[in-house]
């Protein structure tokens, strides 16, 4: 039987290695058992085996692995490494594989890596489940997954979590107080501190520019104070049409 693992997934797993020299290995796989033997699974090679999709070469290849969750790695967890790897074909930084499984969570690249419940037999608890795509460039592309970024925190989970921030209700409350909340105060001579904004107001001949921060407020209070006189504005015209209506002689 000589199937072999595509290089890709092979690369995959020497990395884990570098991560995480120290790691469990009981729960690593690659081709499947008899189990998946008798259905369609990446565990298969896939010129003699049942596998979801066909290549184009006959090479018989097999494009799944089983990665033991116990990394044995100070900081560093199974949850770590499949955020990094997902987060990584999210932002399109990395495209070959298809799917990962780990935790009873899904992510595929058919829905844009988000992740989904997986209610599978087995939860993928123990160990993470990583489908490669079959496309030849991708089978044979060993360049580096994210997992040996010297940062303790990568740019691509940095990135993540601060855009996850910026569209929870606390990033976003916290993003418009400090907006709103803004005052860039005044120099010693009583000036605002410059910046590429002209000023609107009357001192402008002594501060021609204001922080956008600032200029920005104003237009909100601008805009509530715009918002509070077309309300006076509209009760005064609905009292006008009273009064004329009440003083209109009959018919
Ligand atoms: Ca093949
Ligand atoms: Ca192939
Ligand atoms: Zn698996």
């Amino acid at each position: 039987m000589a199937w072999i693992l595509v290089a890709a997934l092979r690369s995959l797993f020497s990395e884990f290695n570098k991560r995480a020299p120290r790691r469990r290995k009981a729960s690593d796989g690659s081709i499947g058992n008899q189990a998946h033997a008798v259905e369609e699974s990446d565990h298969n090679p896939d010129e003699t085996g049942l596998t979801p999709t066909e290549d184009a070469d006959s090479i018989d290849e097999v494009h799944a692995v089983d990665v033991d969750a116990d990394l044995r790695e100070p900081g560093w967890s199974m949850d770590r490494c499949v955020q990094i790897i997902v987060n990584r074909h999210r932002q399109g930084l990395d495209d070959r594989l298809e799917y990962v499984i780990w935790n009873r969570k899904i992510w595929a690249r058919s829905w844009g890596w988000t992740a989904r419940a997986y209610h599978g037999d087995n939860p993928h608890t123990g160990h993470a489940h990583f489908s490669a795509r079959y496309t030849t460039a991708q089978e044979n592309n060993t360049r580096p997954w994210g997992l040996l970024e010297e940062d303790d925190v990568t740019k691509s989970e940095f990135i993540s979590w601060m855009t996850e921030w910026a569209r929870s209700s606390a990033g976003r409350d916290a993003l418009a107080t400090a907006v709103l909340a803004y005052d860039p105060g005044k120099d010693a001579t009583g000036k605002v501190p410059g910046a590429a904004v002209v000023n609107p107001n009357d001192d402008a001949t002594t501060n021609p520019t204001v922080r956008p921060a600032w200029a920005l407020h104003r237009a909100v209070i601008a805009s509530n104070v715009g918002h509070d006189i077309r309300n006076r504005v509209d009760k005064l015209q609905t009292g006008v049409a009273t009064l004329l209506q009440r003083s209109a002689p009959p018919s």
